[in-house]
C-alpha cells in the first residue's frame, strides 16, 4: 500500500467512529430551519451537507482542511524553483488533511506518471467532435468514454463490502487525476493548434509543469497551471459542480460518470463557464474603446448598460461569499508580479473600482465583490491562452482533485443515495395559512 493510502486507510477508520457516534447519539439534533424563500430560493444557506475537505466562509473564503489558500501555497512542497507547489501535493492534503513532506509528494508523483496513459479510444472519442464543439461538451464525453475502466464497477460485481467501496473509488479516482490534464492539453491542441499536434507527457515533469509543456508554454505557465488547480480544486460542497459530482456518485455510479455530470454543471454560465464571459464581455469594452483604455465614467458606463440590459456582471456575485474571492486576490497578486502591465489585467482593475458601487447602487445582488472567474480568464489570456472557451477545462480539471477526494470519503464514511424532499405550491400554501 502506497503512503498515501495508508495514511488515508489509518484516517477513514478513525473517521467512521466520529460519524457513528454522531448519527447514534445526536441523529435527532436540529441543526437548521428551511423557510419558503429557501425552498423557492435555490435552497441557499440551507445546511444539509456534510465534507471535511473544505469550508467556505462568506467573510474569509476557502480553506482546504483548515488552511487557508495562502497556507496552503506556501506550505505545501514546490520543486526546486518553482513558485507554486506541486498539484500532487494537495492531493494528499485534502484526502488525509495532513501537510505531506517533499518525500511524500515524491511518491505520489510516480503513482500518477504510471497511471496517466490514456487509452486510444479516448483520443479516438475527441477527434470525431466536430471542431466547433465547445471544449467542455468534449471533455465531459471523453470522461465518459474511460467508464469501462472502473475498478469499482468490477468489484461491485464481484460482490464488494460496503466498507471497501473506498479503495477501488481511490484507484478509479487517482487514475482519472493522472489522465485528466492529458485529456485537457490534447482537446486544447487539437481544437487551436491543428497541424502542430500532441506532445505527450514528459517523465520527468510534476502535473503542472507537464500540462504547460503539453501545452507548448513555456515558464511561468508551469506556475499557472499549478496555481490555477489549487485554487480551484474545492469550495466546499454545495456548489453546482461538486454537489452534482457527490449526488451522482451517491447512487454508486462510478467517478467517471460523476466527473462528466460534474463537468456538465461547471460548464454554465453562472458557475464556471463565467470566466470565459468574462473575456468576451471585457473584449466587448476593447473593441468599444478602439485599443485605449476606457476612463473611469467609460467603465462605469459600460458596465450599466450590462445591467439595464438585463444581464450580470461576470465574475461578480457569489452565492456564498460576501467579500472579494481569495482566489481572485491570490491571481491578482500573481499578475501584479509577472504582468502589471498587461492591459485586459489594467481593465479588470479599474471593474474593480467600479463593479461594486454600481452592484451596491443597483440594490439586486447580495455580494458586489468579484469572484475568482474575475481574474482567471485574464491570467491564461496574457500567455497566449486567448480561446476563451476553453477557460472552464482548467476549472474542470482543478475542481475533479476536489470532487474526487470528496467521493472517496462518501464512500469510506458510507453516505447514503441522496434524495431530498419536494412539495407542491398548495402544499406550501397551505402551511403558509397554518403558521
Ligand atoms: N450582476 C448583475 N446582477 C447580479 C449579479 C451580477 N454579477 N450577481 C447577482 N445579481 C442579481 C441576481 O441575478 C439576482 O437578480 P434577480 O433578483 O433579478 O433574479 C439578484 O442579484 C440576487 O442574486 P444573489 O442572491 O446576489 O446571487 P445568487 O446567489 O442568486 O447567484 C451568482 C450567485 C454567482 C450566480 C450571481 O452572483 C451571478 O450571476 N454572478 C455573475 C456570474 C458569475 O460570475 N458566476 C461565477 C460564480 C463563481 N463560479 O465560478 O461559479
Ligand atoms: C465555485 O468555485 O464552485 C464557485 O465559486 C461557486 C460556488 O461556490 O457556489
Amino acid at each position: 500500500m502506497s503512503k498515501l493510502k495508508d495514511t488515508l486507510y489509518q484516517k477513514i477508520l478513525d473517521h467512521r467512529k466520529r460519524t457513528t457516534k454522531l448519527l447514534k447519539k445526536s441523529g435527532d439534533t436540529v441543526i437548521d430551519q428551511v423557510t419558503v424563500s429557501q425552498i423557492i430560493g435555490g435552497m441557499r444557506g440551507i445546511k444539509s451537507l456534510v465534507t471535511d475537505i473544505s469550508y467556505l466562509d462568506p467573510y474569509e473564503g476557502i480553506r482546504y482542511r483548515g488552511y487557508t489558500l495562502q497556507e496552503v501555497l506556501s506550505k505545501l512542497p514546490k520543486a526546486e524553483g518553482a513558485e507554486m507547489p506541486y498539484v500532487e501535493g494537495l492531493y494528499y492534503l485534502l484526502l488525509t488533511g495532513e501537510m505531506p513532506s517533499k518525500e511524500e509528494v515524491e511518491e505520489l508523483m510516480v503513482t500518477f506518471r504510471n497511471r496517466r496513459i490514456v487509452p486510444r479510444y479516448v483520443w479516438d472519442v475527441i477527434d470525431s467532435f466536430p471542431s466547433e464543439s465547445h471544449p467542455m461538451a468534449i471533455l465531459s464525453a471523453a470522461v465518459m468514454s474511460l467508464e469501462r475502466e472502473s475498478h469499482f464497477n468490477v468489484k461491485y460485481k464481484q460482490g464488494l463490502s460496503k466498507m471497501d467501496y473506498w479503495d477501488s473509488t481511490f484507484e478509479d479516482a487517482t487514475n482519472l487525476i493522472a489522465k485528466m490534464p492529458l485529456i485537457g492539453a490534447y482537446i486544447y491542441n487539437k481544437l487551436y493548434q491543428k497541424g502542430k499536434g500532441h506532445r505527450y507527457p514528459d517523465p520527468s515533469m510534476d502535473l503542472g509543469a507537464n500540462f504547460a509543456y503539453m501545452m507548448g508554454k513555456d515558464k511561468p505557465y508551469d506556475d499557472v497551471s499549478r496555481m490555477y488547480f489549487i485554487i480551484h480544486a474545492d469550495h466546499e460542497s454545495g456548489n453546482v459542480s461538486a454537489h452534482t459530482g457527490h449526488l451522482v456518485a451517491s447512487t454508486l455510479s462510478d467517478v467517471y460518470y460523476s466527473i462528466s455530470a460534474m463537468i456538465n454543471g461547471l460548464a454554465g454560465p453562472l458557475h464556471g463557464l463565467a470566466n470565459q464571459e468574462v473575456l468576451r464581455w471585457l473584449q466587448g469594452l476593447r473593441n468599444q474603446m478602439d485599443g485605449k483604455l476606457p476612463s473611469e465614467d467609460e467603465m462605469k458606463q459600460y458596465v450599466w448598460d450590462t445591467l439595464n440590459k438585463g444581464q450580470v456582471i461576470p465574475g461578480y456575485g457569489h452565492a456564498v461569499l460576501r467579500k472579494t474571492d481569495p482566489r481572485y486576490t491570490v491571481q491578482r497578486e500573481f499578475c501584479l508580479k509577472h504582468m502589471p502591465e498587461d492591459e485586459l489585467f489594467k481593465y479588470v482593475d479599474a471593474l474593480y473600482k467600479v463593479v461594486p458601487g454600481i452592484l451596491r447602487e443597483q440594490g439586486k445582488a447580495k455580494n458586489p465583490w468579484p469572484n475568482v472567474d474575475a481574474q482567471s480568464g485574464v491570467v491564461q489570456w496574457h500567455y497566449g491562452i486567448t480561446e476563451y472557451d476553453f477557460y472552464t477545462v482548467l476549472f474542470a480539471i482543478g475542481r475533479s482533485i476536489g470532487v474526487l477526494s470528496n467521493i472517496i470519503w462518501d464512500r469510506a464514511l458510507g453516505y447514503p443515495l441522496e434524495r431530498p424532499k419536494s412539495v407542491t405550491t398548495d402544499m406550501l400554501e397551505k402551511m403558509v395559512r397554518s403558521t
